[in-house]
């Protein structure tokens, strides 16, 4: 079983891309410490805990030699947020509109180390992830050749974009490994420009606690009052420095069932999405990425948009 034989049946599984990169410490791991001591990571504190872990996916498995890195288009046809002019519109990013990726790619990266057991000569250790593991992502990523990491942070591939799911395989075998991808942001700081929230402090840093998805998402309680006007009317996550990248112009659309909107996500009205009663709300975010801000943290998000747009909702009677 050769490194070529395993990317041509990860594209066979529905991955777009699959590249091999050492298991090593590259370089750029080295950051993640800074990062974390200058309080960017705000609230996640699971990524403090996970720090040791995250220096060294050697950390994670110890016999690992090679990360088998994966992505996945999950872009689809429709407008970018960026293009749309009606504050009442619900901005929902567009990673979330389908299926829960961590459910789809973790099924699609099981499968790939089932079939790698039933063709490897030899027993090998492994171990998948999807955001689910103490594993830089990006970085390996980057190392495989899927892509460089953009100035707006996101892994960038040359012919795919970033609208890209990330999976990876810690793996014990010595594969052929992949050179890393090169960096092709050139001059173009139009992510930086355009954040809302001036939230990439540096090319390639975020400051979490200023990201609309962070806070969005992620944060837990009210939004601090002083936040809540750069949200504008983004519900869940946030897309906009992937929407000005250039490198996504013409990214290419998936017609991966798993990753199409659901109706209940689909060009939906801050107003409407108020209306929702719990139930619904529950029932609409099963098997769904959103199910991460549970039906309380969308509401807490629609009334700050709402509030961002001026809309008061009457009460139905
Ligand atoms: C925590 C987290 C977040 C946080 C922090 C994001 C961030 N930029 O750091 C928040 C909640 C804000 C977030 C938002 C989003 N996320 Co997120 N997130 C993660 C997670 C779980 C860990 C990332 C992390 O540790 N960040 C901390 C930084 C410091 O580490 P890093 O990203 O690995 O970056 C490394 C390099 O960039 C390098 N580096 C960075 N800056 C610099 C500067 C210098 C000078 C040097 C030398 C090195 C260097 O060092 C870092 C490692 O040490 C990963 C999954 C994973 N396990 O990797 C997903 C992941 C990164 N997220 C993902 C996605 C899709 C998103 C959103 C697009 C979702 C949305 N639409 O709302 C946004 C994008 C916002 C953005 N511009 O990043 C995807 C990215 C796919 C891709 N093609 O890049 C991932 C990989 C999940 C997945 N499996 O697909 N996310
Ligand atoms: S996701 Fe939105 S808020 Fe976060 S860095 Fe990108 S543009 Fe800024």
């Amino acid at each position: 079983m050769t490194s070529a034989d395993i990317k041509a049946r990860a594209r066979s599984l529905g991955f777009d891309a699959c590249g091999i990169a050492p298991a090593s410490a590259h370089p750029e791991l080295a950051f993640f410490p800074e990062w974390l001591a200058r309080g960017y990571a705000g609230s996640m504190t699971y990524l403090h805990r996970s720090a040791d872990r995250r220096a060294d996916a050697r950390n994670v498995l110890p016999t690992a030699r090679t990360v088998i890195a994966t992505a996945t288009v999950y872009n689809t046809d429709r407008p970018y947020s960026t293009e749309m002019s009606n504050g009442g519109r619900a901005q929902i990013a567009r990673y979330a509109w389908g299926d829960d990726y961590h459910d789809v790619i973790g099924a699609r990266l099981e499968q790939l180390v089932n079939w790698m057991r039933r063709e490897s000569p030899e027993p090998f250790d492994a171990r998948a992830y999807v955001d689910t593991g103490p594993v830089q992502e990006r970085v390996y990523a980057q190392h495989a050749g899927i892509g460089w990491i953009g100035r707006n942070t996101c892994v960038i591939s040359p012919t795919l974009g970033s609208w890209t799911f990330l999976g990876v395989i810690l793996c014990s075998l010595p594969l052929e490994v992949d050179a890393p991808a090169l960096d092709q942001c050139g001059t173009c700081t139009l992510c930086i420009e355009a954040c809302p929230t001036h939230a990439i402090v540096a090319p390639g840093v975020l400051d979490s606690t200023r990201c609309i998805s962070y806070l969005t998402i992620e944060h837990r309680g009210d939004i601090p009052a002083d936040q809540r006007a750069g949200i504008g009317s983004h519900v869940y996550g946030c897309d906009v420095c992937q929407e000005v990248c250039p490198w996504n112009a013409l990214a290419p659309r998936s017609e991966d069932p798993a990753w199409q909107p659901r109706p209940a996500w689909d060009a939906v009205d801050l107003v409407a999405l108020s209306k929702r009663s719990d139930g619904d709300l529950a029932s609409a975010l099963r098997g769904s990425a959103m199910r991460r801000a549970k039906a309380q943290g969308l509401r807490r998000n629609v009334a700050v948009a709402l509030s961002n747009a001026e809309i008061e909702v009457e009460a139905d009677r």
